[in-house]
């Protein structure tokens, strides 16, 4: 048994006989990149293949500073620091292998809570080509329904008034594109990495609405001459465990006190559209297309959708992991006609995709048991993802004429799940979301109005209109309400 070794830059000569190490001079590499949201999901895409085009031609002028805007990003940025930003990312075949490597692409970590201003200036420094984001489908502020910029943030309102330290990205990135254009350095490209549908025209359009509310002539300069690639992205990344941290040390004799676990499977689809140079990444794998807008749309309205289907029927069943339900027969059954009826139905042709062979393919992965990713991750912040995910795919019916049934179930679903809390078997779940005190008291009104969880304006909108939707929606919710048990109502669903 080998001697557990500390992750450390100076100990990777020892650690490079257990697993892959960074063959690249990471001493010496600039921080091209910097990053806002370092999370589970950027550890295991952008820093992934980021790092191996590093390994691959050096790329020295490509590495990543990684930025936190929450107080909350303090105990990994802590962590990382601690062993010089390196972490290993597990890898985890449906057959029970795991890959590892270890990643040393992000150079650098700063949270903005200790020092908005230093973070202003490393986005506004020469070397800073791009600013990417994660920072989740709720990090971008728009009304799910008109699609504007949400002023009446109180953050929003903050930013405005403080420019120097601001809370959200908008005004980071404002602050940092103001002293570009002062300085005369070119603008860094914006780049947006969350499962949004045209991410990159979202973020320029919510980006110039909080400018040019500040300065009406940066807004102008921003809009052109900075750009804003679409993405498609793709990586099944579960919530680092315990177990993954003890696996590490006993299989590979590596002490991390916080590795990323994945999928094997990875897509990135990009819009070649940067204002300041990028990575070659499409020598490690991404694709570079012209228009990515079929490939988020079918990974958006297939992958997210299809977790949170799973997630949140599979809660109130009782289900915990992603696997566990795709395991069960009827769960599998209703996923797939839940994609070929409905959400395949609105979508566009990609090219040179077989939709088939793309659903077979995620019932594929979803399935794989080494990922055990949890429902409640899958459920996590479902405020900001079903208008995107799934919401979006019934409006679309609704005005096809297309079938509801599948997708309806789950928001009568989600609304019993905000209420009681609990699955049909009274075990709590665990629900986190910005949302939870309003949807809480929104399901809770159910049993006096039964439309009254359709009423939360932010996430509905006008929905609560249309009488098809609330007639299926009304049937649904009282079978729920009177007899929990979600299996029946799937099964009514694919028997119909
Ligand atoms: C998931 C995503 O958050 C969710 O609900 O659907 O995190 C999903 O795992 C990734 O987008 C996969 O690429």
């Amino acid at each position: 048994m080998k001697k557990t070794v500390q992750l450390k830059q100076e100990n990777l000569p020892r650690l490079a006989d257990r697993m892959v190490v960074p063959t690249y001079d990471r001493g010496t590499a600039k921080a091209g990149i910097v990053h806002v949201g370092v999370g589970g999901f950027h550890r295991s895409h952008e820093a992934y293949y980021t790092d191996a085009l590093m390994n691959e031609t050096g790329a020295a002028e490509w590495g990543i500073c990684g930025v936190g805007l929450r107080e909350a990003d303090r105990k990994m940025r802590d962590i990382l620091k601690e062993q010089d930003f390196l972490y290993t990312l597990l890898v985890k075949h449906p057959d029970g292998k795991a890959e590892t490597r270890v990643i040393g692409s992000i150079v650098d970590f700063m949270l903005s809570v200790d020092n908005p201003m230093a973070v202003i200036d490393k986005m506004a420094h020469e070397d800073t080509k791009i600013v990417s984001l994660t920072i989740t489908e709720g990090g971008y502020n728009f009304h799910p329904v008109t699609g504007e910029f949400m002023f009446n943030n109180p953050d929003v309102q903050h930013d405005l008034a403080h420019p120097d330290s601001p809370k959200l990205v908008f005004g980071y990135l404002t602050a940092a594109l103001k002293k570009r254009q002062e300085a005369g350095v070119p603008p860094f490209t914006v780049q947006s990495c969350d499962n949004v549908q045209h991410n990159g025209d979202m973020t320029k359009k919510m980006l110039l609405a909080f400018a040019r509310e500040q300065d009406p002539e940066l807004g102008d300069w921003i809009e052109a001459n900075v750009c804003f690639p679409n993405a498609m992205v793709d990586r099944i990344t579960p919530v680092t465990t315990p177990a993954d941290i003890a696996l590490l040390a006993s299989d590979f004799g590596v002490a991390d006190g916080w590795p990323c676990t994945c999928e094997p499977f990875c897509q990135w689809v990009i819009e070649d559209n940067f204002s300041n140079g990028r990575p070659a990444w499409e020598k490690v794998g991404a694709q570079f297309v012209p228009d990515v807008t079929p490939y988020e749309k079918m990974k958006i309205r297939l992958l997210n959708a299809g977790h949170s289907v799973l997630g949140l029927l599979g809660s109130i069943h009782g289900h915990e992991t992603i696997d566990g339900a795709v395991a069960d027969p009827l769960f599998a059954q209703y996923l797939r006609a839940f994609m070929d009826r409905e959400a395949t139905p609105v979508l566009d042709e990609v090219e040179g995709i077989n939709l088939d062979d793309y659903k077979d393919s995620l019932i594929y992965r979803f399935g794989n048991p080494n990922i055990k990713d949890s429902l409640a991750r899958i459920c996590l912040e479902s405020s900001a993802k079903l208008p995107k995910f799934l919401i979006s795919t019934i409006r679309e019916n609704l005005a096809a004429d297309g079938g509801i049934e599948f997708a309806t179930l789950v928001i009568a679903a989600w609304c019993l799940y905000s209420d009681t809390g609990l699955s049909r078997h009274g075990v709590e779940l665990e629900i986190v979301d910005e949302m939870k005190d309003e949807l809480h008291q929104a399901a809770a009104g159910t049993k006096d109005d039964v439309l009254s969880f359709l009423r939360i304006d932010p996430i509905f909108g006008d929905l609560v209109e249309n009488e098809r939707f609330t007639t299926l929606y009304t049937e649904m919710v009282e079978a729920l309400y009177a007899d929990p048990n979600i299996d029946r109502l799937m099964e009514k669903n694919l028997a119909g």
